[in-house]
């Protein structure tokens, strides 16, 4: 290990640095922010650096000095450092897990399992790094041997969101340094620590200093200066669909390369031939599992409205037998949401959405929540498509159920959002399966599966206002984080 990210220690709490150009430094600013656990705001995971334009600019200064000479690495070797981090990382999975668990609040299977799908993507992009990355063409000329290569886009910046705080950094790293960029990576201010975690990986596996960048703080300064640094020739952002337009005028004006991965309003479709004990439960693990904190969460349940009071007597049933509480405690099922302004936020609407539809179900803070940010899982029924519930992504542990008369109206309301990012049905007709997965307007489609997860091989991405078109993962990564040169290359004359 080069150098250590705990730059110092006050009364026990560990105060953690930027890594730039391959060293652990305090931000110019002196300025450091407080994390604490949702649950138990009393329990501080350390201090972390709150750096300044200034800091950026430095971080972006070392990874354009790194950037010729990572570019020109052999992919294999590129291939075995991103190896050796997900060794590292599959050798910390408990103990990083459970610090997720404590800085963003998902319960300990969930942050021990989100750590082990980081490890995955390092793991496939130490594969797909090694994968061809250009064709052969026929040339109208015989004698010319007509070929493309994919070459890296230079310096990229990674913002990434509190929600996967180690899997959606990975997702975004390890294509980027698999297909030879640089990066200044920004990850969410809630959740430092992960970002920490996987840098200490990348560093101990042997990445040159320079080749990543970490820079914790704020949106308005460190976010702000990456995306307005000429320098930074592509943005991959996944967050709130506020911030990624302002990323796309700002990045969009100056030509940049951008890559926006923003909210959902996914539904889940249960036919009345569905099984029903299955949809049920994937319905309420969609729309609860992570506190609903998913942009792949499941927020509508288009129910047919000839098993309506059976369905929704289900989903009741279900979403009051959840278990409450202290994520790192056993058989707890929801955590608390991610800080108390998310809390206050979801409550509000909450209130807000009970003005139209039926509160059925939830709807407060849970008995015993002490100081944690705990909000109880929460069904709406006799949602109106078109109302506030309807059509905005609440971004916590809240279902609106919405009745519909057969498949046509099922997804004509799926439809009649802004959003397009996910989507399932449940049924046991294929017909209506196959019509679902032709007519549906999102990115992800699920037959008789929720509408969260993403599986590391496959592009993962939506359509209208939850993308900006490019996908992430799978092959689609190398699309995005490398741009094609198209070679002529002819004999000199004989
Ligand atoms: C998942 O559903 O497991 O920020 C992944 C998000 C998405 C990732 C979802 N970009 O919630």
């Amino acid at each position: 290990m080069q150098g250590t990210s705990r730059i110092s220690s006050a009364n026990g709490v560990p105060e953690y640095g930027l890594f730039i150009n391959g060293e652990w430094v305090a931000a110019s600013t002196g300025a450091s922010t407080e994390n604490r656990n949702p649950a138990r705001p009393d329990d501080v995971l350390g201090t972390f650096a709150a750096a300044g334009a200034e800091d950026a600019t430095r971080a972006i200064d070392a990874a354009v000095a790194a950037r010729s000479a990572w570019a020109r690495t052999s992919p294999i070797e590129r291939a075995n450092i991103l190896y050796r981090a997900s060794e590292i990382l599959a050798s910390r999975a408990e103990e990083i897990g459970r610090e997720l668990t404590r800085e963003e609040g998902k319960t300990l299977a969930e942050g021990i399992g989100e750590t082990k799908r980081a490890v995955a993507i390092l793991r496939y992009y130490a594969g797909e790094a090694q994968q061809p990355d250009g064709e052969h063409y026929p040339s109208a000329n015989p004698h010319t041997l007509l070929y493309t290569t994919r070459e890296p886009i230079g310096v990229v910046g990674l913002i990434t969101p509190w929600n996967f705080p180690i899997a959606i950094p990975a997702w975004k790293m390890a294509p980027a340094l698999a297909f030879g960029n640089t990066v200044v990576f920004k990850p969410a201010t809630l959740t430092p620590l992960c970002a920490v975690r996987l840098v200490e990986a990348l560093d101990e596996a042997g990445l040159p200093p320079g080749v990543v960048n970490l820079v914790t703080g704020g949106g308005g300064d460190v976010g702000d200066a990456i995306v307005n640094d000429e320098r930074v020739d592509a943005i991959s952002f996944t967050g709130s669909n506020a911030v990624g337009n302002r990323i796309k005028q700002a990045a969009g004006a100056r030509g940049t390369k951008v890559q926006l991965e923003m909210g959902g309003k996914n539904p889940a479709i249960v036919m009345a031939d569905a099984d029903l004990d299955h949809a049920v439960a994937q319905v309420i693990a969609g729309a609860m599992n992570s506190t609903g904190q998913k942009c792949t969460a499941t927020s509508r349940a288009i129910v047919d409205r000839t098993l309506l009071g059976e369905v929704t007597d289900r989903i009741l049933t279900r979403a009051a037998a959840l278990n409450v509480g202290d994520p790192q405690a056993d058989g707890v099922n929801i955590g608390p949401l991610v800080s108390a302004e998310a809390a206050d936020r979801v409550l509000r609407d909450i209130g807000k959405g009970a003005e139209s539809a039926t509160l059925a179900q939830g709807g407060g803070r849970p008995d015993g929540s002490g100081d944690g940010h705990f909000v109880a899982p929460t069904v709406f029924t006799d949602v109106d498509p078109s109302s506030f519930l309807g059509q905005e992504e609440l971004f916590g542990p809240v279902l609106g159920v919405i009745p519909v008369d057969g498949l046509d109206e099922a997804v004509a309301v799926a439809n009649q959002v802004r959003f397009g990012l996910s989507a399932s049905i449940f049924t046991r007709d294929i017909g209506k399966a196959l019509a679902f997965v032709r007519e549906v307007q999102a990115g992800i489609v699920h037959v008789n599966s929720e509408t969260a997860g993403a599986e590391p091989q496959v592009p993962f991405g939506g359509y209208k206002g939850s993308s900006s078109y490019s996908r992430e993962q799978g092959k689609a990564a190398r699309e995005f984080f490398t741009q094609v040169k198209t070679v002529y290359f002819d004999p000199p004359p004989a």
